[in-house]
Order: C-alpha cells, then structure tokens, then sequence
C-alpha cells in the first residue's frame, strides 16, 4: 500500500500552509468548505438518476440556456456552504446575473469566490461527468466592507487557488495555490478526499485533441488547417492524434492533464467570443493547466493576463501540453485574415 493512500485533502492543506510562517489558516479553512460542499454535491450527483431530480426547471440562466435542476442545486449548496465561514466578501456564479452579496449577518472576509456550480450540465442525464469549478482572489477593495464587481474583475493572474471537481467514475477534486497541482478521490464509504495524484505535471506534447469538430465550417482557416495537420500521418510527430471530446469541459481538461492533450473552444463566426467563461471557466483551468507545466491562450494571448470587463465574460480558449498549444498559435499566426472575429477585442 503506497504512503499517499493516507494523506486527506484536509491534511494536505494544513501541510502546505505549514510551508508558509506567514499564513493565518485562512485558505485551508475555505478549501475545507468548498471540499464539504463537493461532498453534498456528489451526493446529489450520484443519486441523480434515481430520484425525481431530472429535468428542466422551466427557467433560462443569464446566458439563455436552460437550467436543469441539479445546477441549481449546486449553486445553492456552494452559496450555503460558503457564505457564513467569515472568508469572503463577495462570490459570483455562472448561475446568476449578478455578483452575490455575503448577508449582512455573517462576518466580511478577505477573499472573494467565482464558481461554475455543475458545468457540463447538459450531460447530466445521460450519465457522463460533469464538474463544478472554483476560483479564489484576493478582495481588492479595502477590508470590512461588503465586496464589489471590481473585487470580482481581476485578471486570472491574481489568482490565489483554483480548482475543481470532476464526478465520474469516481469524484476527483483538484486545485492548486500555486505550488503545484493536486488531486484527491472521494471515498465514498468514509467521506474524505485522499491524495490520488500528487503534483501533476502535463506532458509537454501530447497526441489528443478536444474540439467540438461540428464547428468546422465556422473556424478561423488556421485552425482549419491545423486540424487537417493533426489529422495526417507521420510517424516522427506521431500523427494522426486521436480525437476526443465529452462536451464536459472539466472532464476533457482532466483527462487531458493527466495523459496530455489540447483542448479547444474558438472564436466562430456564430459565436465571436467563444462558449466559455472567463471568469468560471478559464481562468481556473487555465491556473491548473499553467501550475502543472501546460499552457492556456485565447489564441494570442495569455488568458490569465485578460482584464475581465464583464462579469460574464466569454472568451476563445486553447488549453493543455504547451508544445501543441504553442502550435495552434502559430498555425493561426501564419493565416491573413481581414476580420479579427476569432480573437475578440482581448487580442
Ligand atoms: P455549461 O457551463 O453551460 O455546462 O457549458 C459549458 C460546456 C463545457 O463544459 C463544454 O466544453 C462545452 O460547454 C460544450 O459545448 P458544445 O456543446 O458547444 O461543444
Ligand atoms: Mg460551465
């Protein structure tokens, strides 16, 4: 039996704060939080298909999507989890249009919450993984007062945690402060998360790639074109890569941190800025993906360097072992184009 079997999640956060003289116990506590409200999640997830939980809730999201109940039911459990600790002065979640106050009888904190509560959610009843996706900040506005927009608009960069929660085969949590990047499965029988992979490093170069290929006809023709690459044999760049794509993003991010791979959300012409956010989506995979040796772009840019102007901000996204997202770059660098539709106003 390997040593890691018996680190917790809750152990190893309290271990890495040790590292820091400094910290005042403040973001263990949070990430013990955040790590309860997974467990009720995945509860609910798991129990999905067998209670009267499926379905529509007849409503739209601020993005004119449908909602399914279970959304809902994360985002309420995340908010009730997490808004009485002490440790934040505001949150905002992909499910509302607006940032979330902390009520004014719980304690202002210092930090401030940006969550997906279940993305994915459109493969919720067909059984396929899905995840919830947090990220951390700093507030910037002075401490004891309720938190702002401008605490919520702060570049990827100022980061201070990110991480998910993948409900699969089994439930996986990952998140990083920075100093590498760490996974921890759910035991189901006794509740905890215990340490399954320790400070992950991507592979530099990978041979899968993840795009929603139906898109095609709408791409920037230097995607196009390095699709096509991609897709021709070579033995010496181990072509053709092989293609795979859930339509969960945590779930083809996490795969590809693991084994390598680029994952790919473009600039189209139906959908000038992309399908995912900055704020949930992004910018915490991308904090993950760049912790463990990987790289996150928009195409030209760093994402974590994007100054968010919305709260609900979209942007292209290309994601994963550097060497191919490096590529993808450069593939698209080299195509004239007149129109800079593929790259939003953030290039
Ligand atoms: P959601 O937050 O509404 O679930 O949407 C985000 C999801 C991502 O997980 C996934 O990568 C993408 O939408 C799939 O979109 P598409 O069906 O256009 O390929
Ligand atoms: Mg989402």
């Amino acid at each position: 039996m390997s040593k890691t079997q018996f680190m917790t999640l809750a152990r190893h956060i309290i271990e890495g704060e040790k590292r820091h003289p400094e910290a005042t116990g403040e973001l263990s506590r949070l990430l013990s939080d955040l790590s309860l409200a997974a467990k009720i999640i995945s509860l609910e997830v798991n129990k999905a298909g067998l209670v009267d939980i499926l379905g529509f809730t007849g409503g739209n999201n601020v993005h004119g999507e449908q909602v399914k109940k279970l959304d809902m039911f994360a985002h309420d459990i995340l908010i009730r989890a997490m808004d009485h600790g002490g440790h934040f002065c505001v949150m905002a979640s992909e499910e509302e249009e607006n940032i979330i106050h902390i009520p004014a009888r719980h304690k202002i904190g210092k930090y401030v919450l940006l969550f997906d509560p279940l993305d994915g959610s459109s493969n919720i009843d067909v059984n396929i993984s899905i995840g919830t996706i947090f990220s951390i900040y700093k507030r910037v506005t002075p401490d004891g007062m309720p938190g702002t927009l401008e605490d919520c608009l702060q570049q990827g960069l100022n980061q201070v945690a990110a991480g998910y929660i993948v409900y699969g085969s089994s439930t996986i949590l990952v998140y990083t402060t920075g100093e590498g990047v760490h996974g921890f499965t759910l035991d189901p029988s006794f509740g905890e998360f215990l340490l399954s992979h320790d400070n992950i490093k991507i592979p530099k170069k990978s041979h899968i790639y993840s795009i929603n290929e139906g898109n095609y006809l709408y791409w920037h023709p230097g995607l196009k074109k390095y699709i096509k690459y991609l897709q021709e044999e070579d033995e010496k760049t181990e072509r053709p890569y092989s293609s795979r794509y859930v339509g969960s993003m945590v779930a083809d991010i996490h795969r590809n941190l693991l084994y390598g791979g680029i994952f790919m959300y473009p600039a189209d012409h139906r959908h000038t800025n992309g399908k995912l956010r900055l704020m949930y989506e992004c910018n915490p995979m991308s904090m993950i993906i760049e912790t463990a040796g990987g790289r996150a772009s928009n195409g030209k840019k760093r994402i974590l360097e994007i100054q968010p102007e919305i709260l609900h901000e979209k942007t292209p996204l290309f994601i994963g072992s550097e060497e191919d997202v490096r590529m993808v770059e450069e593939f698209m660098a080299k195509e004239e184009i007149s129109s800079e539709v593929y790259f939003s106003n953030k290039s």
